[in-house]
């Protein structure tokens, strides 16, 4: 069975970052069965409802980007939610998709479950070679949960479940929340609040020297479909741009696209988080996948979408 335009397709949290983005993209390829819902209208963390969902619905394919996502200070302030949230929404996703004979999933994970200190680029088999990066470990173990229920679900009953595992994701429907967001959506705000009130500083956490791999959301988009097309293995895949940055300099770089002429500040009180994690995406470009979208056009466009969704004056 191969997806087509008219295959049901549910997209589980296609209001957020990543579930916008594959929406958009299967919208873009003309898929005209798309099934959404709001958190509203579904709760995911509900089984009995998603049970229900599947029953009556009967979705073909599955695209499991419904989690709760944050930056490094998100993860540490409400551990409990990153670890049983996203525990019980994947488990009821998974399994009531295997129930009611959806024919392939595609769950998504996160480069941070490798180990801390992992070689680097990392390779998909460094995953529980090492202990995890503290403030995200309740996110990670849920994560490395969520691919070992694929793995078990498809080992037991032969049901086509795979998993990614995206760099740092940005782009348009971001959360530019500072207290949550991830850091380049919050540099983004930082920098054009800065301008607008024309501070002389801006306050931004730990040293500036860990480095961070940034993949464009519409770039995971087209990995998802392509992987939902070509790639049926029970080994999860790396997405990466295959390029990372420090924070210092991803710091200039967004300072100059937003043109903020004052100074930036490192507060090395604030957590670093884990110091690098470049992924080895070339088991995916074996398969014939690469991004498009470079770091610089990706936070050009970004930027104009907060400018017109978040920071409209
Ligand atoms: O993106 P981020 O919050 O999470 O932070 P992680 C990345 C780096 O940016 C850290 C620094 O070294 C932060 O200290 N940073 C500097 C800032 N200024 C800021 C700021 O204003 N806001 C934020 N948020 N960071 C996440 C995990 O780790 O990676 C998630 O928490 C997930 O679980 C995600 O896996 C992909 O990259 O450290």
């Amino acid at each position: 069975m191969q997806l087509i335009t008219s295959s049901r397709i549910f997209i589980a949290g296609h209001r957020g970052l990543v579930g916008s983005a594959i929406t958009r993209y299967l919208k873009s390829l003309g898929c005209q069965n798309l099934l959404l819902r709001t958190r509203a209208e579904l709760d995911l963390r509900d089984p009995y409802a998603v049970d229900s969902f599947f029953a009556n619905e009967k979705p073909e394919y599955v695209f499991l980007a419904a989690a709760k996502v944050g930056g490094i200070l998100a993860n540490s302030t409400y551990p409990a939610d990153f670890i049983t949230d996203n525990l019980i929404i994947q488990t009821n996703v998974i399994d009531s998709a295997y129930r009611h004979k959806t024919a392939k999933l595609l769950f998504l994970g996160s480069s941070c479950i490798y180990p801390k200190l992992a070689p680097q680029p990392l390779k998909e088999e460094y995953l529980l070679t090492g202990p995890l990066e503290p403030s995200n470990e309740w996110y990670a173990i849920a994560k490395i949960a969520g691919i070992k229920t694929c793995e078990a679900y498809r080992q037991q009953y032969g049901f086509n479940a795979i998993s990614l595992m995206p760099a740092n994701l940005y782009g348009p429907g971001d959360n530019f929340d500072l207290q949550t967001s991830h850091v380049l959506p919050a540099l983004i705000r930082k920098f054009h609040e800065a301008k607008v009130q024309r501070q002389k500083e801006v306050i931004l956490w730990g040293t500036g020297s860990p480095l961070r791999e940034f993949l464009h959301v519409d770039d995971l988009a087209s990995a998802t479909v392509f992987l939902m097309q070509n790639y049926n293995e029970k080994q999860f895949i790396n997405v990466g741009a295959g390029e990372d940055i420090s924070i210092a300099d991803l710091a200039k770089l967004i300072a100059s696209i937003v043109e903020y002429p004052g100074a930036c500040t490192f507060d090395p009180t604030k957590p670093d988080g884990t110091p690098r994690k470049l992924l080895d995406s070339s088991r995916l470009h074996g398969l014939g996948w690469r991004h498009s979208v470079s770091l610089e056009a990706g936070i050009r466009s970004t930027y104009q979408w907060f400018l017109s969704n978040v920071h409209v004056s």
